[in-house]
């Protein structure tokens, strides 16, 4: 308590007769809320001459919350953490970068590391990253989290699982059961987000390991690299994956991605969601279909950071999905959620988005599968949000790299 901060947000004051309207409806639908078109949230220049494939692909116009809403600093004392999740009885489970899972409460008590877990390889963007809690973790206290493992020759995209003990001192039995082949000697894009499919399966995304040796591996389906795979509890192939070639991995779900590290199911239609960092530019959302392929580093809305072109620079090609949507420049997309049933009611069925180098959270409201409206929130914090989750309690909780912890509720 002694480091809450409270931050009031100013456009929300401006607008309190709007949100006593809508407060006064108690009803109103998620495409209702839309009730002025806004510039573009971006106001910076493009950096690539690519052009979108359809209307409304990227700088949507922007929209503004209209529920007064605050948000609040929790901790600051976190050390780096990498993924958020809510415990069924509302505290948090959060892993830190370094190697670290702790239980933090609602209040901002950091509980000690649990003891048990698996040494991982932090060097450069690795770490223990996601953790995501079994659909029947009330009665098994399962969990399941990713990490870099290191393994000879280098290291890779690692999942493992354990049960959390009852004294909530340590992980019980942690157990590698999926590696993301093949290793390789290097330091970044390693995805990487693990999400329940609604079967009882885990979606897992993975980088491409970001080097010119390795980006084409994203395109290969005899790696698991740049790809989201679907894996049972046990780590194999889900039953019901795509067949997408004789001699594909039978656990790829997706291919053609470069460092997916969001993925959200949607709460109306139990669609897979997934942001991914292109380079110079390019930053997309993607809408995960079984088999089909998300064309990186053929087609991409971006180029290297040197300049110059990716591939043919072409940013179509058939065969290739197209993001739902893309951003140039880029913000550097990690965790998400959607926001469903909590006390904000014009957010449900949105998408929150943490900005790494954009240093805010992006709020996207979707219509038929299409972004119809941007926000950004706490653009003013100076802060690189890395995941965020909707609590039990209905507001977001958000972590970002200097060690905050952020609750964002109805006011
Ligand atoms: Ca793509």
């Amino acid at each position: 308590m002694k480091n809450a901060t409270y931050l009031l947000l100013g456009a929300s004051f401006l607008l309190l007769s709007c949100g006593d309207k809508s407060a006064s409806n108690g009803n109103t639908a998620a495409n209702d809320t839309i009730t002025e078109n806004l510039p573009p949230v971006e106001t910076n220049p493009k950096v690539t001459d690519l052009s979108p494939a359809f209307a409304g692909q990227t700088r949507i116009p922007g929209v503004r919350t209209e529920t007064p809403y605050e948000a609040r600093i929790i901790t600051k004392d976190l050390a780096k953490p990498w993924s958020v999740k809510s415990l069924p009885d509302g505290r948090l489970l959060i892993t830190e970068k370094s190697g670290a899972m702790r239980i933090v409460s609602k209040d901002g008590d950091i509980g000690k590391p649990l003891a048990g877990l698996l040494p991982v390889d932090d060097k450069g963007q690795g770490g223990l990253l996601d953790v995501c809690l079994d659909p029947q973790f009330p009665t098994n206290r399962m969990i399941y989290w990713t990490f870099s493992e290191t393994r000879p020759g280098g290291n890779l995209t690692a999942v493992a699982k354990g049960k959390l003990s009852t004294d909530e001192n340590k992980i019980e039995n942690a157990t590698v059961i999926y590696r993301a082949i093949p290793v390789y000697d290097g330091d970044k894009h390693y995805g990487s987000r693990v999400v329940f499919d609604g079967k009882g399966n885990l979606y897992v995304s993975t980088g491409e390991r970001s080097d010119m040796e390795t980006r084409p591996l994203s395109q290969s389906l005899q790696s698991a690299l740049g790809k989201v795979i679907r894996i049972t509890t046990d780590g194999k192939a889900a039953s019901g994956n795509p067949s997408i070639s004789q001699d594909a991995l039978p656990e790829i779900y997706s291919y053609g991605h470069r460092n997916p590290q969001g993925l959200a199911i949607h709460p109306a239609t139990g669609d897979l969601w997934l942001s991914e960092m292109g380079p110079k530019g390019g930053d997309e959302i993607n809408l995960v279909a079984a088999g089909k392929n998300y064309g990186w580093p053929i087609i991409t809305y971006g180029v290297e950071y040197s300049g110059k072109t990716i591939g043919e620079g072409i940013s179509q090609k058939e065969g290739m999905e197209q993001p739902v949507y893309y951003w140039d420049p880029v913000t550097s997309p990690s965790g998400m959620t959607f926001y469903s049933g909590g006390a904000m009611q014009e957010w449900d069925n949105n998408l929150f988005i943490c900005g790494l180098s954009g240093q805010h959270i992006m709020r996207i409201v979707l219509e038929n599968n299409r972004v119809v409206g941007e926000e950004r929130l706490l653009e003013n914090e100076g802060e690189r949000f890395r995941d965020i989750t909707q609590g039990t309690d209905g507001s977001l909780y958000a972590v970002t790299d200097s060690g905050r912890l952020y609750r964002i509720s109805k006011k």
